[in-house]
């Protein structure tokens, strides 16, 4: 019996990454004089490393290696992803940012027969909030039981830790939730969690491994839009809803 249902948000949720993200830090680093720029290619590789901040040191590290990684660097880190933060959250008000297929029919499903909701992700938690708040609706986030987000644990996915932090808050075993996932990184995650989990790919992780999912897809897929099965079995249905979800 699946008692809750624990998304994933960069990918999952929303593409948010290659039109939201990724031009967000690239004004941020306009604004603060650098001249650094990530394009579609770059961000795809830079996706390895998760978190906003952590891809930013890491870029650093790797493509300007002779900056000092002093206080001044972490300063200015903290500063561009502050930044970066914001401008993000005007893409998103601006409706630049839709939920992927599929995505607020399944919430709406899983609210009406009384499945909880929850979300696991490396972003920060008031980039959760804006995406729920302009796609949903103003009081959103209060569909979701738990918001985990962010800092709240020191180790981002690939570690299994903002799910396990999840299932205590949910209070729940993992054999009694289900996850979705978009990426490698959030299904090691998940998995390390011992959670059940389902994949819809974006193009940046199209072609990354997911053994140990459920099945992966194209997206959630609707009615009038069957998703397609690119591994594993939804058990005949076109699309994903919560009947097939009891059977996982
Ligand atoms: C998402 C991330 C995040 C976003 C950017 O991974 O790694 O870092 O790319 O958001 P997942 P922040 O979908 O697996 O949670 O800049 O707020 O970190
Ligand atoms: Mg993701």
């Amino acid at each position: 019996m699946i008692e809750a249902l624990i998304f994933d948000v960069d990918g999952t949720l929303a593409d948010t990454e290659r039109d939201g993200h990724r031009p967000a830090f690239n004004q941020a680093f306009k604004q603060a004089g650098l001249d650094w720029h990530w394009d579609v290619a770059l961000y795809g590789e830079l996706l390895a490393i998760t978190g906003g901040k952590e891809r930013i040191r890491h870029y650093a590290q790797r493509y300007h290696p002779t900056l000092k990684h002093d206080e001044h660097f972490s300063n200015l880190v903290a500063q561009l992803h502050q930044d970066k933060t914001r401008i993000y959250a005007t893409l998103l008000a601006a409706g630049k940012i839709p939920l992927r297929p599929g995505v607020r029919r399944l919430l709406l499903e899983a609210r009406a027969i009384g499945l909880k909701l929850a979300i696991a992700t490396t972003t920060t938690p008031e980039n959760v909030t804006t995406l729920l708040k302009y796609n949903l609706g103003e009081d959103a986030h209060t569909w979701f039981d738990v918001i985990a987000a962010g800092d709240i644990v020191p180790d981002k996915k690939p570690a299994p830790d903002i799910y396990l932090w999840a299932l205590e808050k949910l209070q729940l075993k993992a054999e009694a939730c289900l996850a979705f996932e978009d990426s490698e990184n959030g299904l090691k995650s998940s998995l390390g969690a011992g959670l059940k989990t389902l994949i819809t790919i974006n193009d940046y992780t199209a072609t990354q491994h997911f053994e140990g999912a459920i099945a992966v897809l194209s997206d959630l897929g609707e009615p009038d839009k069957p998703c397609e099965v690119l591994q594993g079995d939804i058990k005949g249905e076109r699309y994903i809803n919560v009947a097939t979800l009891a059977r996982f």
